[in-house]
């Protein structure tokens, strides 16, 4: 039986464990002696803290402590700046982290203010109840524009503005291009965006142990080596005397990755201090403030364009909502300028963007990360080009595709990663035909004429889209063959649902020759891999996978060696397959890879100088730059002019991540982000009112998609390798759901026959009481 599993739809070997209820998740962890915490939030968006009153809450029975920000002394601090501002000349960035306990003003809602640690999550929980807490409200600032008027009230009292930061990019010259423009469009496009709504919200147990001064904890965290090197910092310990475990997790989707939430900097501490274990899980009202979230964007856009069709330039300013605090930096507006260039030749761009200091929960990336934000506004601009000037909307695409000679493709902007946006590899025009195809574009018409005739209203989308993977700085990997000849992998990225288990054990058994079933991978223990970035920006096969391929490359190096060795051949005369090494053209003469582990670990005799012992091999790999992706999603929906019901009738998606390491976990990632997309573009709207009070805070207010929202899709790829790693891979994890907002909007046009009716899409999500008011009103939106 051949052991070949790279590239092929290899079922995944975590599910065993999940499916059966094995897998450990942190709320899994029961210690002896464990406390419980809970958080009492602000239940204001903006106030001035006169006065916390804990006393009453400490006489309850099971209470152990009540603790405000007064009580943490020198632990009391601001969160690290996880990414700082990329160094574009000009920018401006005020750098104002988030807090563990609010300790003069609360600026958001669902702030904490006191944690509470009791015998059961109960008694703490009631216990909140007994606390007193005196605010002085303050205007809250919720809208972005009327945000930065001098007149707002400031989020933060030590700036002068609510501005977060200020970046001017540019390339080209725009106002050159547009003086020979044959037209100009401009627009506002209004982008609101959901929270992550992972099944499992996130969750902290910490476990201090004395006597062996070791600091254990679970968290649910997406970046564990993160995790683990700044909770030894703050808590005064070596980092090898903390080991932070993220488990499995039950989807991350970039809100897990913050550093620190409160709760993670807060109960090690209490840990320490009550020398008991302690958990808090979050339930799922918290989730939708405690929880970081993606949101809030308006451009003022304009495109300039030739007679036939080409994009001279493009204009964008953009406000971004940051929410009340930017440890995060720069990343999703970043993200957003540099992935509204798409898979197109914009000779021209310049771009400004303003992010916004309010008083709603802080704003990190989610799946996606800023990069829909930025298709939206391109691929709806040559909407209505295509609109303007007659021409085909495929074919407005088609004549600005960057064409495969031009590749590397240089956008002379900087990106998130602090390089210049540089598209590594591709080839646009194919993946485009595919999907025409694919859809039926060029029968669509008539289809759509005839279903008319019999009073059915169906419409088409499109969209393209780039997508920045892989990025740096580094990940690695250990491979190591037991002497039962299993193979043990560890690397320091978490797992959230990826199939990472997988996926690194075919990379693994493509050099090694066992089978995938073999392997074992650990991920996100930092006792077992001790360096590492984390799971984000679709980076853990491109970058930890290409780590597991150089590791694996050398324990494979090293088997041929000894078995060559202990054979007295040549190693060239030897094949490592089926989980042993044997001579060519001599049947029986073989080694298994568990006896050449043994040997390789000898109880007598010398390690030879210049070997080690133990088959296994420790490597990284750090890519100089992204590795860019590309993809164009087509669907057909019917859309019911009353109710403005949607049904989506087909979807279709053709997508390029380069090396395919399995097409099955892959589609799992597509069908999974087009899910969220389909949630962001259709259902998923956080209401606040002008006071920065959630309107719909639970799930039978805020809608989630479900299955029956998500329709079957047809995926196919092409395959342009990434040069920038060995393997030739691009990450895939966020794909699905970047062009999923222009595609909505312009199916929805053009079932309606919106653009004829003047109407025009330009905000995100559209729900069907939404398009209720945009037809109503008849007017632009
Ligand atoms: N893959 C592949 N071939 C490729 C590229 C990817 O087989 N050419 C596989 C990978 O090996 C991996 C999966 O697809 O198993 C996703 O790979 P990658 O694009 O590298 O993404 P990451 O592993 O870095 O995961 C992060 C990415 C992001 S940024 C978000 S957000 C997201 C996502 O993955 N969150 C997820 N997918 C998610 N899926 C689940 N179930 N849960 C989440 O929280």
């Amino acid at each position: 039986m051949s052991t070949r599993s790279f590239g092929q739809p290899v079922k995944r070997n975590e599910d065993r464990k999940l499916l059966t209820g094995q897998a450990l998740f942190v709320d899994d962890v029961e210690l002896p002696g464990m406390l419980h915490v809970a958080f009492l939030r602000s239940q204001v968006a903006h106030a001035r803290i006169v006065g916390i009153d804990v006393s009453k809450a400490l006489q309850r029975p099971g209470v152990i402590a009540a603790w405000t920000a007064a009580d943490l002394g020198a632990y009391w601090r601001h969160g690290p700046l996880l990414v700082p501002p990329p160094p574009i000349p000009g920018t401006i960035f005020h750098e104002r982290t988030q807090v563990p306990l609010a300790k003069d003003k609360v600026r958001h809602v669902g702030e904490p203010l006191v944690m509470v640690v009791a015998e059961s999550r109960y008694i703490a929980e009631d216990a909140l109840d007994d606390i007193d807490v005196e605010l002085e409200a303050l205007d809250a600032v919720v809208d972005l524009e009327r945000a930065l008027e001098a007149s707002s009230a400031r989020v933060h009292d030590d700036l002068d503005s609510n501005v977060s930061a200020h970046v001017h990019q540019s390339k080209g010259n725009y106002v050159a291009a547009a003086a020979k423009a044959h037209c100009i469009l401009k627009r506002r496009f209004l982008y609101e965006h959901g929270i992550s709504s992972p099944i499992e919200t996130r969750g902290v147990v910490a476990n201090w142990d004395a006597r062996a001064s070791q600091m254990t904890i679970w968290d649910t965290t997406q970046a564990p080596v993160f995790v683990r090197n700044g909770l030894a910092a703050m808590l005064g310990l070596n980092e090898r005397n903390v080991r932070v475990v993220a488990p499995f997790v039950g989807g991350g989707f970039g809100p897990k990755i913050m550093m620190f939430y409160p709760e993670e900097v807060l109960l090690p501490w209490a840990s320490m201090r009550l020398n008991r274990p302690l958990k808090w899980i979050e339930d799922r009202l918290e989730h939708f403030f405690a929880t970081t979230h993606e949101r809030g964007q308006i451009h003022d856009a304009e495109i300039a364009i030739a007679a036939d069709g080409r994009i001279l330039g493009v204009k964008d300013m953009f406000l971004h909502d940051g929410g009340a605090y930017d440890p995060y930096g720069l990343t999703v507006p970043i993200n957003s300028q540099c992935t509204l260039l798409g898979p197109y030749v914009i000779a021209n761009y310049d771009s400004t963007f303003t992010q916004v200091f309010t008083n709603l929960p802080i704003v990190t990336p989610y799946r996606g990360a800023g990069r829909q934000h930025g298709v939206f506004v391109i691929e709806r601009l040559l909407d209505l080009a295509a609109h303007e000037l007659g021409i085909d909307r495929a074919e407005i695409r088609r004549i600005n595709l960057i064409p495969p000679e031009a590749f590397p493709y240089n956008n002379e902007i900087i990106y998130q990663d602090f390089a210049p946006l540089s598209y590594d590899s591709g080839n646009y025009e194919p993946v485009l035909d595919m999907a025409l195809e694919a859809i039926g574009y060029a029968g669509f018409k008539a289809a759509q004429a005839e279903a008319r005739a019999q009073g059915r209203y169906i419409g088409l989308g499109l969209a393209c889209y780039v997508e920045g993977t892989g990025i740096g700085p580094y990940e690695g990997a250990k491979v190591q063959v037991q002497s039962n000849g299993k193979v043990s992998i560890a690397t320091g990225i978490g797992t959230q649902g990826q199939g990472h288990f997988t996926v690194f054990a075919q990379i693994a058994a493509e050099q090694l020759g066992v089978a995938v079933t073999d392997i074992d991978v650990v991920t996100g223990d930092t006792d077992q891999f001790y360096w590492g970035a984390g799971t984000f920006a679709s980076r853990g096969a491109v970058v930890a996978g290409n780590a597991v391929n150089e590791a694996a490359k050398v324990v494979r190096q090293k088997a041929l060696k000894l078995a060559g060795e202990l054979f007295e051949c040549s190693e060239d005369d030897l094949v490592l397959e089926n989980g042993k090494v044997s001579i060519t053209g001599v049947p029986g003469q073989f080694i298994t890879l568990g006896d050449l582990a043994g040997r390789a670990n000898p109880m007598r005799g010398a390690v030879k100088p210049g070997t080690e012992p133990g088959l296994e091999a420790t490597q990284y790999f750090g890519p100089p730059s992204g590795a860019t992706a590309n993809g164009v999603h087509a669907m057909i929906v019917e859309m019911d002019p009353r109710t403005f019901d949607l049904k989506i009738l087909k979807y279709v998606v053709v997508h390029d991540c380069g090396t395919v390491i399995n097409p099955m976990i892959l589609a799992g990632q597509i069908h999974g982000g087009v899910a969220q997309g389909i949630g962001n573009a259709f259902f998923e709207k956080l209401a606040w009112d002008d006071q920065g009070q959630l309107l719909n805070a639970s799930l039978a207010d805020y809608l989630l998609p479900t299955s029956l929202d998500v329709p079957r899709m047809e995926l196919s790829h092409t395959v342009t390798p990434s040069p920038l790693n060995p393997m030739g891979i691009k990450g895939a994890g966020e794909a699905g759901a970047i062009p999923v907002g222009p595609l909505f909007a312009q199916a929805i046009e053009d079932a309606l026959d919106l653009p004829s009716r003047g109407i025009e899409l330009l905000e995100i999500p559209l729900s069907p009481s939404r398009l209720y008011e945009l037809t109503r009103k008849g007017e632009r939106s």
